[in-house]
Formats: structure tokens, sequence, C-alpha cells
């Protein structure tokens, strides 16, 4: 059976589902998203995701046609169209058809997709092995221009980020914001280890990730100092381990960076320690698909 797509309330098969060329989500990128992901039957931290993306709307001013109880309602049911029980979830919801000129105002109606889709370990065997990263020339947008932690259509500047670390052949790219402090990845939030303690940069310049919040709380749980501030290229090149956390991501450990070992270039102890305990929360947590 094909995979059926929310649009704007009705489930039409993928094949048809389609936008319009005046949809300012594809003219402009005028719209918001959010990347979620269900565990075997339960939807995790979906609360936070669609709290996000509701803030998103906010910060750019538009009005979702639905509620957050209505989302919510529209996802699982979505989900429970496909039968599906492990899988990515896409809510977008775009300023909606517009013409060519960029003000809002010419769009009455935002535009609601959901996709939901099989997704497995984005990764592979490099949990195991560890990621390569690389650091770019291009600067996270600046909060002045575009805050971060509005997940917004527009992501080129991630995009050029990956097409740097694809040129400079890393699997993630590490992002810094114009100051040269380290931001994030290009889809998910950068973390360091050093004398057993983990240091991540706050939020100003990044994504405030849902991932990231949980590895901080499993972190806590166990005891380990966690601490949200600064860091800089000399702080990765010299961390005992680092990783990176996010949706599609998960928790994943970084091993080399810009061609230098982290530490042994073996994923660290504290790492493995947190994709552990994230494995067993996603497992545990989560609204069910009923
Ligand atoms: N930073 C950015 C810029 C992101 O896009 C995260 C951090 C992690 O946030 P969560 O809440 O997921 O822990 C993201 C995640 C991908 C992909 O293909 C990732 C994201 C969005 C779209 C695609 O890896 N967002």
């Amino acid at each position: 059976m094909e995979l059926l797509i929310y649009f704007n309330g009705r489930f039409v098969p993928r094949h048809e589902a389609r936008t319009s060329v005046y949809d300012h989500g594809l003219l402009y990128g005028d719209g918001v998203f959010e990347g979620i992901r269900a565990y075997n039957g339960r939807v995790f931290r979906l609360d936070e995701h669609l709290e996000r993306m509701y803030d998103s709307a906010k910060a750019i001013d538009l009005q979702i046609p639905l509620s957050k109880a209505e989302m919510k309602k529209a996802i699982i049911e979505t989900l429970k169209k496909n039968n599906q029980k492990d899988a990515y979830i896409r809510p977008i919801v775009t300023r909606g058809d517009g013409d060519l000129g960029l003000d809002p105002r010419k769009c009455p109606r935002p535009n609601v997709f959901i996709i939901t889709q099989e997704w497995g370990a984005m990764y592979g065997d490099l949990y195991e092995k560890g990621l390569t990263a690389v650091t770019v020339g291009i600067r996270r947008n600046a909060p002045e221009a575009l805050p971060p932690n509005i997940k917004s259509l527009n992501y080129l500047n991630n995009i050029l980020a990956k097409i740097e670390a694809n040129a400079k052949g890393g699997d993630e790219a590490i992002i810094f914001d114009i100051h040269g402090n380290i931001s994030e990845g290009s889809g998910d939030n950068i973390f360091v280890v050093k004398n057993n303690r983990i240091i991540t940069p706050p939020t100003l310049n990044n994504l405030r990730g849902i991932t990231r919040a949980a590895a901080i709380e499993l972190a806590r749980a166990e005891s380990i100092e966690v601490l949200e501030t600064s860091i800089g290229l000399f702080d990765i090149y010299t961390a005992d381990e680092v990783f990176v956390t996010g949706t599609a991501a998960e928790i994943a450990p970084i091993t080399k960076i810009d061609g230098r070992l982290i530490a042994d270039g073996k994923p660290g102890k504290i790492t493995k320690k947190l994709m552990y305990a994230f494995k067993e929360l996603t497992k545990r947590e989560g609204t069910p698909i009923v």
C-alpha cells in the first residue's frame, strides 16, 4: 500500500501529495517543521516537539490552523493509517499559497502536511566506529539575522555546511557562529567531554535540541556534571570525547575532527554510557500510537 500523507486534513497517497508552486514554503522557505521519532509504537517527546514547532511558528508570526491537541491527533492518526510503529515524523506548516510577492499577507491559509516514514539508524556502523567531522567555513546564521532556535523551512545555512562537509569527506559538519564559538552540526547539537565533565554550547547560537535536553538529563541522572558554556576549536580538538545529538542522529560519537583523532580515536566511555541510556529511554517513554 502506498504511503499516506496528511495533507490539510485529508490523507492522500504520497504521489498525490503535491503543493502549489505558489506555496511560500517553496518560494521563500517561509514555514516551520519538526523532526520527530517513534520507537516501538511510542512517539518520543511529542509534546516537546510540538511546543518547539508552535514557538517557531510564533516567532515567524505564523498562525498554525490546528491547536496543539489537534496536531498531536493528526500525527498519531497518520502513523496509524500507515501502520507504523518505528518512524520518522515530519510535520510541516508553510505560510500557504500566495503569489510571487514575499508579503505573507498574500497567503490566506497555511498549509499543513505530515509525512511519516520508516526509519532505521541514520549512521549505521558509525555508532560503533565513530563519525568523522570537519569544521566548515560557513558560519551559523547569526541570531540577529535568523535565530537558530526557529526551526524554519529555510535550511540553506545548514545545507551549505553539509555541502562543505561532503566536499571535505566528513560525515558531519561542525559549524562556528560569527564570533568563532562552536554552534552545532548541520542537523545535531554538539557536546565535548573533558575530565569527566560534559560541556555543550548554550542555545543562543544553535537549535534547542530535544535530544540535547534528553542527553543532559541522562548525564545528570548518572551524576555526570554538565556545563553549558561557549567552546572553541581548541576545546573540540583536545576533548576526551565528542558526540552529537539529534532526532535523526540520536547520540553519535565523533572520533575524528579535521584529521585529528579525538583521544584514542574510539567512542568514549561517557558517550557510550549515554548512547545506551538514550536507547533505554526511547524504549520506556513516549506517547502511545493508539
Ligand atoms: N540542530 C539542528 C540545526 C537541527 O536541525 C538538531 C540540532 C537536533 O535537534 P533535535 O530536537 O532533533 O534533537 C537538529 C535536528 C537530519 C535532520 O537529516 C535533522 C533535523 C532536521 C532535519 C533533518 O539530520 N533537525
